[in-house]
């Protein structure tokens, strides 16, 4: 028998247990393991009842995502050939339970639709998340999860790819029965239970009753096409999964699956697919970090000290208090405490209203959260979070005091500051604890955004970052590490393009064209509605502070600086770029129209007419090139983290893969030479990163080189 599967027979039960660490992925062996051991179970005389469980945290996730990648990148033989396993298993005349903890994602759970009967633990959870890779499920689900749960809740499931919770499942037909306590024992009793009934064991591919009739069909179809256009924009594999599942009610069950094997196949070519598999595997490679190792060890963070209750440190105490960690927050104005408390109190109620969380669950967590006034406690932290606005001596004051109440105490935490541009070594020198010091930037809003960079400063110890890295993952949060460079990652490329975009309605294009540009390419929002929701304010503070980002002799934007002298801040205003009524939707103003064009005129700046991929090119190619020269100069590790950082913080679409790997797809040669003739019209800024211009004669990509790279960070992990 094939290693991964093992096989038991305890009291006329065959245990069949799947064994392929991390997530018992279907790997051809697996599926080999399971025919055979299906078979020997089925000849057994002794056994009546077939269990198929999985080893160490889960039934089977899915199939194995790199043999997807392979099948994304032009051979066929990576996707699981499974049929015939399937098959194997419904036919056979013993009863065949699945007994499901953990996940069972994707082909896992295609194999459990396939056994007559399944249970799983209360915490276990389902779901068919292929569309999230640019795919639709391949082995048979389509066909089979609308006869057990029917087409609207199959649909529901299918365009979502979101997991359903046991008892869902149990409502909703998937599952037969819940396991509390042991699984094996409690899905062998139940087993025992099912051989002792009379007659066959219920094939799904054989169901019809759960179908819907021919007059309910067009509704459900147009209703669940509809979903995957409003609430997976420009996604294609969550319509198309909409096909796939309407062959499940319109032919019989063979050419149903023949219909979704076209369909996956097509798919799975397709360049979503490459985007958003790349995105997976690039999200999964953020933990390895040269200098972290097994062996490092993160400190348990359950007490966290935030200092600053503005909409950042509230944000962040929302997040711990969401991830059962204790928080004393604390703020310089008993006003601001305050009102930090009350902002907080105000989102968790919305959260009620939207049925994310019940009143019980919020006062739980409000429970979690101690506002003061002083720093009492904070000795005694794991972790404490400055989160106060951009200053650099009142950042440096609060490391001084939050060193002197941990040596007060002690205590032996580590000092978070949450700057988005600021340099974290000063901060830590200021400290006299260096080696304790980390940067750990969240997005707005902090209890939201998945994104968390952590700075490593150059004194930060390999233990401080791993308790980082540890922190951002009990968040619930993909935590990227970064070097210290002003802006970090995100927001020092996030200056080029914003430049651009403010260059080109100088140069004649308007923010909404821009805007709409930018969105049409896939951003969720254009640059223009960005800037006037995040306050032009901050920006304008971040120029004052930051000389770097203008240097002499450089074209400086000039609308935006008139824009905040004038007081317009952005949405907090009701006017920035553009105005807003109380729908707070952006409306053109044709008094900032008038004034770009006035500035622009008074300049000596030629005005045209712009495309959209103009546009694009001078938007995300400065995007690009500035990505390049990060890169180069280490401050991210990999291409592929930049990608991480751009899809969960900015609002790049994640079925391009993220700016480095759209790179990819354009071609750097491309690249290259659009940022080379940008050079020679538009002046310095446009200088192509020496890694671009290298990459391009090479004729390799970003992938590549971080594959390169790799290989130097084998062996550590986090
Ligand atoms: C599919 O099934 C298609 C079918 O219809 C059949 C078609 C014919 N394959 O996320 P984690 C690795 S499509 C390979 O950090 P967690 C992951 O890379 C698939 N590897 O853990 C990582 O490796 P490393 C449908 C996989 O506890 C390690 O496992 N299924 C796979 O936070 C730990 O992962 C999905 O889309 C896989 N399927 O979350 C499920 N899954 O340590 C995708 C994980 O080397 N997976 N790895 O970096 C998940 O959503 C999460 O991994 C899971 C665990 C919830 C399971």
């Amino acid at each position: 028998m094939n290693q991964p599967i093992s096989l038991s027979v305890d009291q006329g039960v065959a245990l069949i247990r799947i064994d392929n660490p991390p997530v018992n992925a279907l790997s051809p062996e697996v599926i080999n393991g399971l025919e055979v051991a299906i078979d020997r179970a089925a000849s057994d005389p002794s056994v009546q009842a077939i269990v198929v469980i999985g080893a160490g945290r889960t039934f089977v996730a899915g199939a194995d995502i790199k043999g997807l990648e392979q099948v994304a990148w032009g051979s066929d033989s990576g996707a699981p050939e499974i049929h015939e396993l399937l098959q194997k298993l419904e036919d056979t005349s013993k009863p065949v339970v699945m007994a499901m903890h953990g996940t069972a994602l994707g082909g896992g759970l295609e194999l459990a639709m396939a056994g007559h009967y399944r249970v799983a633990v209360p915490d276990g959870q389902m779901g068919q998340p292929e569309v999230n890779l640019g795919i639709i499920p391949g082995a048979e689900g389509t066909q089979r999860l609308p006869r057990l749960v029917g087409l609207e809740k199959a649909i529901e499931m299918c365009v979502s790819g979101r997991p359903i919770k046991a008892a869902d499942a149990l409502n909703a037909g998937l599952i037969d029965r819940i396991i509390e306590g042991d699984l094996a024992t409690g899905a062998s009793a139940f087993a025992r239970e099912m051989a002792a009934r009379a007659g066959s064991h219920p094939k799904t591919r054989e169901r019809q009753d759960k179908l819907p009739s021919a007059s309910q069909l067009p509704g459900m179809l147009e209703a669940g096409r509809d979903l995957a256009r409003k609430t997976r924009r420009n996604l294609q594999a969550p319509v198309a999964v909409v096909d796939a599942l309407e062959a499940a009610a319109t032919l019989p069950f063979a050419e149903g699956c023949a219909r979704e094997r076209e369909i996956f196949f097509e798919l799975a070519k397709s360049e979503q697919a490459k985007a958003l598999i790349h995105a997976f595997f690039a999200e999964r490679g953020v933990s390895k970090v040269p200098g972290i190792s097994k062996d490092t060890v993160a400190a348990p963070v359950n007490h966290v000290g935030i200092v600053g209750a503005g909409t950042m440190g509230g944000g962040i105490a929302m997040a711990c208090a969401n991830a059962g960690i204790d928080v004393r927050i604390t703020d310089a104005s008993p006003d601001g405490l305050d009102r930090g408390i009350a902002t907080m109190r105000k989102n968790y109620d919305v959260s009620v209203k939207r049925g994310r969380f019940t009143p019980a669950m919020v006062a739980e967590r409000m429970a979690r959260i101690t506002p003061q006034l002083d720093y009492e406690g904070f000795g005694e932290a794991d972790l404490v979070i400055e989160a106060v606005f951009e200053n650099m001596a009142l950042k440096k004051d609060i490391a001084r005091a939050v060193a002197s109440s941990y040596e007060a105490s002690k205590g032996d935490g580590v000092i978070a500051t949450n700057t988005s541009t600021l340099d974290i070594d000063e901060i830590a020198a200021a400290s006299g604890h260096p080696s304790k010091v980390v940067g750990l930037h969240f997005f707005s809003p902090a209890n939201v955004m998945r994104l968390v960079e952590i700075v490593r400063g150059k004194a930060t110890s390999p233990e401080t970052l791993a308790t980082a890295q540890a922190v951002a993952k009990r968040l619930g949060k993909v935590g990227v590490v970064v070097g210290n460079c002003p802006g970090f990652v995100g927001n020092r490329m996030m200056f080029p393009y914003m430049y651009e975009a403010q260059f080109l309605v100088e140069e004649g294009a308007t923010p909404q064209q821009v805007d709409a540009a930018l969105t049409g390419f896939g951003m969720a929002m254009g640059m223009f509605a960005v800037d006037d929701m995040a306050g032009l304010d901050v920006a304008w503070r971040v120029r004052q502070e930051l000389k770097q980002f203008s240097e002499p002799g450089a074209r400086k934007p000039l609308v935006a600086d008139r824009l905040c002298e004038m007081g317009r801040f952005g949405q907090k205003t009701g006017k920035g770029w553009y105005v807003y009524g109380d729908d707070r939707k952006p409306q053109p103003d044709p008094e900032v129209l008038a004034l770009i064009e006035q500035l622009a005129v008074a300049h000596g700046i030629t005005r045209r007419s712009f495309t959209n991929d103009e546009i694009i090119e001078r938007t995300i190619y400065a995007l690009i090139n500035e990505g390049a020269r990060v890169l180069e100069e280490g401050f991210a590790l990999r291409a592929a983290d930049i990608d991480v950082i751009y899809t969960n913080g900015y609002g790049f679409p994640a079925w391009r893969g993220g700016p480095m790997f759209y790179a990819d797809r354009v071609g750097l040669k491309n690249i290259y030479e659009r940022v080379s003739a940008f050079h020679q019209e538009l002046g310095a800024r446009w200088a192509p990163a020496p890694l671009l211009a290298q990459l391009a004669k090479e004729g390799t990509t970003f992938k590549e080189l971080d594959k390169r790279r790799a290989s130097s960070l084998v062996g550590a992990s986090s």
